[in-house]
């Protein structure tokens, strides 16, 4: 048995974020998610659409991933390799480098983002459809109100 392990917030589940849990299950033959919890995602700086309990039943919802557990602080990466027996600790590129003291435990690895998509930019998205869709309502009940004053 060979086990991965892996954390994010996996806020708006997107393609990013499943191929980098898809590329890491095939290194292995089980793969465990650290899924951010709503306190260290503070701490992270991020503002989650979806709750802790959302995003984790989401992932784990995921055929390539066997085990979520909540991800409660930055240093708890060394006690999960050794409490789940990890052979591999991956992550995407953008965290180059941040973790290679974990190699003292395991196989440390970095693997490339999947480009243009992030949590980020389809939170930008969805606020400017919204912003769209009200302005146009908004557009049409003016031309309702000029209708009613031109018939006063
Ligand atoms: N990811 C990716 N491609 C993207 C977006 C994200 O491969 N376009 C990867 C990230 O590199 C990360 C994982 O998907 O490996 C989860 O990304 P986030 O939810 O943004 O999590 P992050 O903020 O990187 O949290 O202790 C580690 C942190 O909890 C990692």
């Amino acid at each position: 048995m060979k086990t991965i392990l892996t954390y994010g917030t996996f806020d708006l589940l997107h393609i990013g974020h499943v191929n980098m849990l898809e590329r890491l299950k095939e290194l292995g033959n089980k793969l465990i998610v650290g899924v951010s919890t709503d306190e260290f995602n503070l701490l992270k700086g991020k503002q989650c659409i979806y709750g802790y309990a959302e995003r984790a039943k989401i992932v784990g919802a995921l055929r390539c991933v066997d085990l979520v557990i909540p991800e409660n602080d930055w240093a708890q990466k060394a006690v999960d390799i050794k409490e789940h027996d990890v052979d591999v600790f991956g992550i995407g590129a953008d965290w180059e480098g941040k973790f290679d003291e974990l190699q003292a435990l395991c196989e440390v690895i970095y693997l490339p983002r999947t480009p243009s998509i992030s949590t980020t930019d389809l939170k930008k998205v969805l606020s400017q459809i919204d912003s769209a869709a009200i302005q146009k309502i908004k557009q049409g009940l003016d031309g309702v109100l000029d209708i009613v004053k031109a018939l006063e």
